[in-house]
């Protein structure tokens, strides 16, 4: 049986890419998202978030009638759970939009749907997905309940894509599918290959969660030996830059690169669900959480100790986004440094942001957005905070009378 009507949940910066690529696979998608107006943007044809050539491909499928928002779930054959898996206190991890999304969903299933999970999830998070759907749907069967005979199919797919990148990453990337039973996986795997060029390799619903879950620990696992290798050459003064080049030129080592701490809402998000499920013995992904979170304030302490040569320091921060070429400031190390800042030197902090028009609210009044080429004459304390391309074309003549203190290696790279 072929999905003639794909639903996604949620339309932030997976459901909506993924949606506006199912319609340009010409499959009738409804879009559903719980806030109004980006249901209200997404049917102008508009869209509320910022991703390369996004703009484009919504606005064509939604023209040609390909792709309409709604603000409740419509019957579909198959519909993608992309909703947000934040953390609550005590990074415990929050399945209540997954919850919230299973119980919109339940009533318009039918015999027959897939229903894939997509939301970085802890491991169990699929099956209890299933058991909110059984619960309001005693009527239909699971495959909890009835295995390979069971009448809806579940399948967690994560997705994988890098933001900026994610309309080739979710055609060319390779996708991990788990379902429930055999079955389940193979019914998502017909769904994906309607789009996706890379792989689609079958797994079980827990080892999917587990696979999504280790990518990002791998990473920032990764990071947090950079930064502490950061830390480390500056109290023995060693350029940490050239050292990791020099050691990366051995054919098994590549050491990733420092910066003032891991941001976004995933690499800083996702380890705390494998600690959560086994807090003894995820020792060293918990350090490495601590080793990043405890970047920013490190950086904080090098620019006061800096300024202290100056009586009345004008510093410049470079960069808020919380990685290079976006305009993404949420969760960003680089904003939550620049914030601190403000409260410290008030009047005195300088920010250049390339990507954004207009301050964020929490340094509006307390900093001045401005050019790269002004906040290099009037700075005494120059803080590279993100990797943005025109930082990297700033003349060395220029930075010589200055105090740099340089997170990315950009220019303190040599
Ligand atoms: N960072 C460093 N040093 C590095 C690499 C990154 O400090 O060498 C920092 C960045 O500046 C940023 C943070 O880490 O603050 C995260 O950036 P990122 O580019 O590593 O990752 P994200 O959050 O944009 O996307 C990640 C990706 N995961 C992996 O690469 C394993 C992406 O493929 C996932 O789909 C995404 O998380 C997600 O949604 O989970």
């Amino acid at each position: 049986m072929s999905f003639e009507v794909v639903s996604v949940i949620g339309l932030g910066y997976i459901g909506l890419p993924t949606a506006a690529v199912f319609a340009a696979r010409r499959k009738q998608v409804i879009g559903v998202d719980v806030n109004q107006h980006a249901v209200d943007t997404i049917n102008r044809g508009e869209i509320h978030i910022v991703e390369p050539e996004l703009d484009m491909l919504v606005h064509a499928a939604v023209t040609q009638g390909y792709l309409r928002a709604a603000s409740t779930p419509e019957p579909a054959d198959a519909f993608l759970v992309a909703v947000p898996t934040p953390f609550a206190d005590g990074y415990k991890p929050d399945l209540s939009y997954i919850e919230a999304a299973s119980r919109a969903i339940a009533p318009v299933l039918k015999k027959g749907d897939l229903v894939v999970l997509e939301s970085t999830s802890p491991v169990g998070a699929t099956e209890r997905m299933a058991a909110w759907m059984a619960e309001a749907r005693p009527d239909l069967t699971f495959p909890q309940q009835a295995g390979e005979n069971s009448d809806i199919r579940i399948a967690h797919c994560p997705e994988r894509v890098l933001p900026g990148h994610v309309l080739r990453e979710l055609v060319e990337n390779d996708r991990v599918i788990g379902g429930m039973t055999p079955t389940c996986s193979e019914r998502a795997r017909d769904l994906y290959q309607c789009f996706v060029r890379g792989e689609c390799i079958l797994t079980d619903a827990r080892t999917a969660e587990m696979c999504k879950l280790t990518e990002n620990s791998f990473r920032d696992v990764n990071i947090a030996f950079a930064n502490e290798m950061s830390v480390i050459c500056d109290k023995l003064d060693i350029n940490v830059w050239e050292l990791i080049r020099l050691a990366n030129r051995h054919p098994r080592v590549n050491i990733l690169q420092p910066g003032p701490g891991v941001g976004g809402h995933c690499i800083a998000v996702d380890p705390w669900f494998i600690v959560d499920s086994a807090p003894e013995q995820a020792r060293l992904i918990r350090t490495a959480r601590h080793v990043n979170d405890d970047k920013p304030r490190y950086v904080i302490e090098r620019v006061e100790r800096a300024a202290k040569r100056f009586k009345e320091p004008v510093i410049a921060c470079l960069g808020l986004a919380f990685k290079a070429n976006i305009d993404d400031l949420r969760e960003s190390p680089a904003l939550a440094i620049t914030r601190e800042l403000v409260e410290r030197y008030a009047g005195q902090v300088l920010v250049v942001e390339p990507n954004i028009g207009t301050l964020p609210a929490a340094l509006e009044g307390k900093a001045r957005l401005c050019e790269l080429n002004d906040a290099l004459a009037e700075a005494d304390v120059i803080l590279v905070l993100v990797d943005h391309e025109p930082f990297k074309r700033v003349d060395p003549v220029r930075l010589q009378a200055k105090v740099v203190i340089d997170t990315r290696g950009l220019l303190a790279n040599g």
